[in-house]
């Protein structure tokens, strides 16, 4: 999916740089670029445009404040954007930049060194893109009639995306991405045309209940199922946030489990932190899915509202890291101590860590090399259906050594 920014801020003191930077990100899809040549007009300048400025570049060295002031600044007004910082960070900048990122939750999304090249401009942008992009084409969503049909006939399709331990191979689970299928017109309709609808209808309970029934009947049934691990656990299922204002569902999920014969302590709901996860209806409905037995993991960690001091209070048991800063880690400071943080915060907490979006072989040997964490990507597998699955694991056991291939027999 395409997607365009519509305001980006540009503060350097350095005119020059304003306007190659002004011209490049028009040139990479924003739509409009104001520019600054301080920190502290660009702040009045946020605080008389609420909520309408996608991303800012800044320099950190300027006149009357430098950057990690700004940052500082930015996290105290609650700025919802992206942040760039554009300038070479010595090591040390780097670790306060990003501390003061995690503990006010600003999205700190990297540096551009100077003299500045265009193709990590580019990367930085995607990232930007990710968090804050709209589509540059509105999605052709599926009509409530066509949903009702789909899950009346059971065309509700399960795909799974498998999760593995980096280090010793080992897989670890599956994450659930639901399609719905329409075999008349050879179809596969994608969760992002009907999600949004089911949400509208009241529908959405209905869907997440009728894919969890199905995915843990294909899991059981699948020949390697005893030799799958317990721990973490193995099966996710995606929810969201508005889902937890509903109180029954503890209860739900537990008697689809029980009716399957399916562990409790075996299914993770990963709830986005794109919203803010805040009203005590929400987080009472959290509790109680601990207190079933089931994992709740925060997913996109990095693209929304949870700070350091939230992540420590709420009750979840894993913590999947954004794509947008695992992609292109290898070659990125900022992304590589916010994540040596959050692995540290995890451990601390005893919440598993899952790193997601990972498609670059050079991403992956740096994870490999540096972490011990679960991973997840298109470059590990795509999402597919249960016998695809099952092939690709049999696949992966053959090719990461005979002592997985044993656990399986
Ligand atoms: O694989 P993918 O392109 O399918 O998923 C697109 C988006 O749809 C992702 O953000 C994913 O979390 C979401 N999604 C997939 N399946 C479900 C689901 O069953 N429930 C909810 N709430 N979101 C889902
Ligand atoms: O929002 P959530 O994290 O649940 O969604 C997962 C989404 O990410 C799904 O749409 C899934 O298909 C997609 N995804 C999984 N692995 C990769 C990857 O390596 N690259 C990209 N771009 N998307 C991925
Ligand atoms: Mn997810």
């Amino acid at each position: 999916m395409e997607l365009t920014l519509k305001r980006t801020l540009v503060i350097d003191d350095s005119r020059a740089i304003r306007e190659l930077l002004s011209a490049e990100l028009k040139n990479l899809g924003v739509q409009e670029v104001v520019c600054f040549e301080n920190g502290a007009t660009a702040l009045d300048y946020l605080h008389e445009n609420p909520g309408k400025v996608d991303g800012i570049l800044t320099d950190l060295h300027m006149p009357r404040m430098d950057g990690l002031e700004l940052l500082h600044k930015l996290g105290e007004m609650n700025y919802q954007g992206g942040v760039i910082i554009v300038s070479a960070m010595e090591e040390r900048i780097v670790q306060l930049a990003v501390q003061i990122a995690l503990s006010l939750h600003v999205h700190l999304l990297g540096s551009l060194e100077k003299p500045i090249n265009l193709e990590r401009l580019a990367q930085l942008l995607f990232r930007l893109k990710q968090v804050r992009g709209v589509p540059v084409r509105p999605l052709e969503l599926i009509k409530k009639r066509e949903l009702i049909e789909r899950l009346e006939q059971g065309h509700v399709l399960p795909y799974y995306q498998p999760k593995v331990d980096i280090q010793t191979k080992q897989i670890t689970g599956v994450e659930v991405l639901c399609r719905l299928d329409n075999p008349e017109r050879h179809e596969i309709i994608s969760p992002d045309r009907f999600i949004p609808v089911a949400h509208r209808f009241g529908l959405i309970d209905l869907l997440t209940d009728t894919l969890m029934a199905q995915c843990l009947a294909e899991i059981r049934s699948l020949r390697d199922w005893d030799a799958l691990p317990h721990d973490p656990a193995l099966v996710s299922i995606n929810l969201l946030p508005s889902q937890l204002y509903n109180d029954s569902l503890p209860a739900r999920c537990t008697s689809i489990c029980d009716h399957i014969g399916f562990d409790r302590s075996r299914v993770v709901f990963e709830i986005t932190e794109r919203q803010v996860l805040s009203e005590p209806a929400q987080l009472s409905t959290l509790d109680r899915l601990r207190i079933h037995g089931f994992g709740v993991s925060l997913d996109d960690f990095g693209t929304g509202y949870t700070n350091i001091r939230q992540l420590r209070e709420l009750p979840f048991t894993e913590i999947k890291v954004d794509q947008c800063l695992i992609q292109h880690i290898v070659s990125d400071r900022v992304s590589q101590v916010v994540l040596e943080s959050l692995i540290r915060i995890a451990a601390e907490l005893k919440m598993t860590l899952v790193t997601e979006g990972i498609e670059d072989i050079q991403d992956y040997l740096y994870l490999e090399q540096a972490h011990h964490v679960i991973a997840q990507g298109y470059l590990i597998s795509r999402p597919k259906p249960i016998h695809e699955l099952e092939r690709w694991m049999h696949a992966w056991y053959k090719e990461h050594g005979a002592a997985n291939i044993r656990q399986i027999r």
